[in-house]
């Protein structure tokens, strides 16, 4: 039986961009055509003239019955299942008779067929809340011809008119390649906690306050433990496998003495330095306590690793075996592999995921930052008492925010409008996120135009481009212009669980992220 918060939020109504409110009023609109580099038109031949779409009000337009399919791709994001739920209001608002197919366990259910039909009864029961776990989702890739083949064999079987692929990065970039061969509208919705799939359109992917909020709480509580004890360091690692989106939001909630921001790329000599030195100077002030963050990404910003992990991403792709691919790393390499702690030498040669990336969320970066900040302290005879935190999988299927609600259902209504215009290849986007719903703006964007080249698995692929921190961005400047003082200060902030009821100001923030201008 859910609790009774779960019960009270299947009750939530999300609020929606008032050009959602009536999809039979709504189409799209191709706008001017965007350039893309020759080598990505190559690869798009039937998608490449996708154009970006905007939405805008136009008399009554017809529904039809849609039958469309969803998966969802990837780790977990709080939103999903608004997501699914707008989707499914959508299409029967557009036809009653039309119907949602939610493809089980990810992308492998499209491939094999596997498959619910989702009824009013399963959306009713899983609205405003966390997880994906009403069909789960899974990493597989769609890579080879027979795969595409047999995803090819499931839309016919389904006489599917469209398919919404829920996804981060890798997985809407697998959607462009389905929608070249799908002859149906493939729309991808933007997810993951990481906040790493952003463009000037795509403001931020769901998920994101979510997991920042769960996070933020926990990070607070630590720190009141620690100025009430007075007797540890906190080394919290923080999920985000590419970019530090994650610490820097987290980082502005919470007011720790030191966070680490991999898009710095600092080495990590001056890593090291920086903290040894806080903890010298915090004990000169009689601190022996204190709070250092750490994005999970850290370890692949800083330079000389960061060589080291690709040489070692394109010799297994090569060499299964691990000691044979050491043993071809250069002389400067092989020291470096070397000199590093036995732990995360193993880590470090742990198996890519399917899209070919390292999994960091593996490796002990903060275990291995303690390590050398316990060295570096001995030799000033400095001992400290400290405590290494990973917090990933808490804030993944949390119960959605407000933000991460509305947002969701919007998402998957406008999905809905998407497939009824038959729109293909496109990710959906909206903009203006920290207004209130009702001023939201938004489009779709061709998914080609977010793609460039990149080293996967030992060859060059066309993929979504990670978007980094921009250290130029107002929440980074934010950032830099007050972390000097949280070093020896104690600015803590604790911003408490999210809320769910009460003054807008504590139930509907957006992400930082996205606040400041
Ligand atoms: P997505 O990009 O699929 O949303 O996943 C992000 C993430 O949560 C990363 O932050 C983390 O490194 C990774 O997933 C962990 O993956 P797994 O669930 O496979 O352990």
């Amino acid at each position: 039986m859910d609790s009774p918060l779960q019960q009270a939020r299947l009750a939530y109504k999300p609020q929606v961009p008032a050009i959602l409110e009536n999809l039979s009023e709504a189409i799209l609109v191709p706008n001017a055509p965007t350039g893309l580099e020759e080598a990505i038109v190559k690869l798009f031949p039937k998608t490449h003239s996708v154009r970006k779409l905007s939405i805008q009000k136009e008399g009554t337009q017809p529904g039809r019955k849609l039958t469309v399919g969803v998966f969802f791709s990837g780790g977990p994001a709080a939103g999903g299942h608004n997501v699914l739920s707008g989707l499914f209001d959508g299409i029967k608002q557009i036809h009653p008779d039309s119907n949602l197919i939610g493809f089980l366990d990810g992308p492998k259910g499209l491939i094999e067929n596997k498959r619910k039909i989702l009824e009013k009864s399963d959306i009713d029961a899983v609205r405003n809340q966390g997880g994906f776990d009403l069909i789960g989702s899974s990493r597989v890739k769609i890579e080879s011809k027979e795969q595409f083949e047999a995803a090819a064999k499931t839309v016919r079987e389904n006489s599917l008119d469209a398919l919404v692929v829920i996804g981060g990065d890798d997985s809407n970039t697998n959607a462009a390649f389905l929608a070249e061969v799908l002859p149906i509208s493939v729309i991808g919705v933007p997810k993951t906690i990481d906040g790493d799939l952003r463009s000037q359109e795509i403001e931020i992917s769901f998920g994101f306050d979510s997991a920042c909020k769960t996070y933020a709480e926990m990070i607070g509580n630590i720190e009141k433990d620690t100025l009430s004890t007075k007797k540890y360091y906190h080394f919290i690692k923080l999920m985000g496998r590419s970019a530090s989106h994650i610490a820097l939001e987290c980082a502005l909630l919470t007011q720790p003495n030191l966070t680490l921001i991999g898009e710095e790329k600092q080495p990590l000599t001056k890593i090291v330095a920086e903290i040894v030195d806080l903890i010298v100077q915090r004990k000169k002030t009689g601190k022996e306590y204190g709070v250092i963050l750490l994005p999970e990404g850290l370890i692949e910003f800083i330079p000389e690793i960061r060589d080291l992990i690709s040489l070692l991403n394109q010799l297994l792709a090569k060499e299964p075996k691990p000691e044979e691919a050491i043993s071809q790393l250069n002389e400067e390499n092989r020291t470096l592999f070397f000199s590093l702690p036995e732990k995360i030498q193993k880590q470090l040669l742990f198996e890519r995921d399917p899209h070919g990336n390292i999994q960091v969320s593996k490796i002990e970066t903060e275990k291995f930052l303690l390590e050398l900040v316990e060295r570096g302290l001995k030799e000033k005879n400095i001992k400290i008492n400290a405590a290494v935190h990973f917090f990933g999988y808490e804030g993944r299927s949390c119960l959605p925010s407000n933000f991460d609600a509305n947002y969701c259902y919007a998402l998957g209504l406008f999905a809905a409008l998407a497939a009824r215009e038959k729109a293909t290849g496109v990710i959906l986007a909206i903009k203006n996120l920290s207004l209130p719903p009702q001023e939201w703006d938004l489009a779709a964007i061709p998914i080609s135009s977010l793609m460039h080249f990149e080293m996967r698995s030992g060859k060059e692929k066309a993929v979504i481009a990670k978007a980094l921190v921009d250290l130029q961005s107002p929440s980074f400047l934010r950032f830099l212009r007050d972390r000097a003082d949280w070093k020896l200060e104690d600015s803590y902030r604790m911003p408490g669980p999210i809320q769910f009821f009460g003054a807008l100001d504590l139930t509907d923030t957006a992400p930082l992220a996205i606040s400041w201008r």
